[in-house]
């Protein structure tokens, strides 16, 4: 088995229960084969940006190490979002789940279905804020920190849910 490498995927959902949604894909993602938990951010409200009129996401991010191969993880967090009933109508479209590759190791790729670092992940608030929270420091290739990203980006939509909140919700 190969060295497992740090791993960060973002959780969005804005149809359903989107913060039990959420809770479950994260216990999800730290169940997956060859792979651990190591970090998740707090759970965040954010206007949708793009595509139609649509509900509130919630969004969050987490840190795995894995040692699956970014086309195996990828084939794990689509076979996830199918579980959690996405369905994928149009782009940018609300959805029940959408879990986003971010960054896998240091890795640069450009691929049909898959590119990473994420291509807009450096422009959003949505996946900033909650990146800053479990990784102010890391360096996005190609596009720079964390937090200095975080800092040229508009975050007034944004408002961190209170875990209480969570549990409950998470029933
Ligand atoms: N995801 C999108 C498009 N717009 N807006 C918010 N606030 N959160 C998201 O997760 C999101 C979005 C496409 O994946
Ligand atoms: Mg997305
Ligand atoms: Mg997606």
């Amino acid at each position: 088995m190969p060295p497992p490498v740090d791993v960060y995927i973002a959780l969005g959902a804005n149809l359903g229960d989107p913060v039990g949604q959420l809770l479950r894909a994260i216990d999800e993602l730290a169940a997956l084969p060859q792979s651990r938990l190591l970090a998740r951010s707090s759970l965040y409200r954010s206007r949708p940006v793009g595509g139609p009129a649509q509900p509130d996401y919630v969004n969050a991010v987490v840190r795995l190490a894995s040692a699956l191969k970014p086309r195996t993880l990828l084939r794990h967090c689509l076979a996830i979002e199918a579980r959690h009933g996405r369905q994928r109508l149009q782009k940018n479209a609300p959805r029940t789940l959408d879990l986003d590759l971010l960054l896998y190791d240091g890795l640069i790729m450009h691929e049909a279905g898959l590119t990473l670092p994420h291509p807009r992940m450096h422009l959003r608030g949505f996946v900033l804020q909650p990146l800053a929270e479990i990784a102010p420091a890391l360096v996005i290739p190609g596009r720079g920190a964390v937090a200095e990203l975080l800092a040229a980006v508009d975050t007034s939509d944004l408002v961190r849910l209170a875990e209480p909140l969570q549990r409950r919700a998470a029933g």
